[in-house]
């Protein structure tokens, strides 16, 4: 696989493809980064660009993880201790899940967001950005039905976070392409450049396939969940064998195999009796996903095999958890 085949892969959105595929032709030494609000606890949502950060240190990168201690705090997600206390036990556990602790600077937001020029700059931000496009960006990472002015400054600090750490590349998932996209259209009003950003997909709810898959409704996947946690959610997945009438197959367990497990794994077994034809065995994405829809592979054997595979990958950060308590 080449470099660039590697940064864009399991990608829902490059903006844009040309700027992608121009720091792919050098990626030696570029930064890459995404910030997180710390939660405590990593679930499938941070372990999803987590996979992509993992991918972008194959291909060369140096990875910046920001953990956003003042934007959780804008964001209404506890007192200032509670938050930068969880964003600590989440540091062990992005490296338990298989970054390299060698090319990953940790940055806490607070190190540099008060800093006099920072906030000079966010403040001629404010001046380039209407109320209604900041509530907009916060949409779908908002805490709370309304939008409190803490809340319309955090996408200008998200952006201007961007310049600070000195990035080439924005990581986050689709939720955040507002932000990012704020970012790209103000930053240079007042003197920067526009960050080159890449999304990732976002995976439907476990239970139901309805909606996104989220850390504060339905059924989610996480860190501190035991192998029988595992077991279960991913036993009452949505499933279907099929795509709906749209042709879209909006399957949260293919999903995860795709986003999850294939690239983490040469290939994948998926066990079974031989009085049901023996173990099948996958070195792509795609196969799984034809032998399930012909139904050579039933749902409850790539449910079964899914639940090993993520427990697999969930194991290392689930002891740092366990050895942090
Ligand atoms: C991500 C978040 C907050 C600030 C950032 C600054 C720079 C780069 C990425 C950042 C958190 C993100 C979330 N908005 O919803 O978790």
């Amino acid at each position: 696989m080449d470099a660039y085949e590697l940064i864009s892969r399991n990608a829902e959105e490059l903006v844009t493809e040309a700027e992608v595929r121009e720091l792919a032709e050098d990626p030696e030494g570029k930064r890459a980064y995404v910030g997180y609000e710390p939660s405590g606890v990593l679930h499938i949502g941070h372990m999803l660009t987590a996979n992509k950060l993992i991918d972008l240190q194959e291909a060369g990168f140096e990875v910046v993880i920001l953990l956003a201690d003042v934007h959780a705090y804008l964001n209404d997600k506890g007192s200032f201790e509670e938050i930068r206390e969880t964003a600590e036990r989440m540091k062990e556990q992005f490296i338990a899940y298989g970054l390299d602790e060698e090319n990953t600077e940790f940055r806490f937001g607070s190190e540099f967001q008060m800093d006099d020029d920072y906030v000079l700059d966010l403040h001629a931000l404010e001046l380039e950005t209407t109320l209604n496009r900041a509530s907009r960006a916060m949409s779908e990472i908002q805490s709370g039905e309304s939008t409190k002015v803490s809340q319309a400054v955090y996408p200008l600090m998200q952006s201007l976070d961007i310049e600070y750490l000195d990035l080439d590349l924005a990581i986050g998932g689709m939720e955040q392409r507002k932000v990012h996209m704020l970012a790209r259209d103000t930053l240079p009003s007042i003197g920067y450049e526009s960050p080159t950003c890449l999304h990732t997909p976002l995976i439907a709810e476990l239970s139901s396939g309805e909606g996104k898959m989220s850390s504060s409704k339905g059924v989610t996947i996480s860190m501190e969940d035991s192998t029988e946690d595992i077991e279960e959610k991913v036993n009452g997945a949505f499933c279907p064998p099929t795509r709906d009438p749209d042709g879209d197959l909006e399957n949260p367990v293919l999903q995860i195999f795709e986003y999850h497990v294939f690239p983490r794994f040469e290939n994948v077994v998926v066990e079974r009796p031989d009085k049901y034809g023996g173990n099948l065995e996958y070195d792509d994405y795609e196969s799984l996903e034809d032998d399930l829809e012909s139904g050579e592979l039933h749902p409850a054997d790539a449910k079964s095999a899914l639940a090993t595979y993520l427990d697999e990958l969930i194991a290392p950060g689930r002891e740092k958890l366990r050895q942090a308590e």
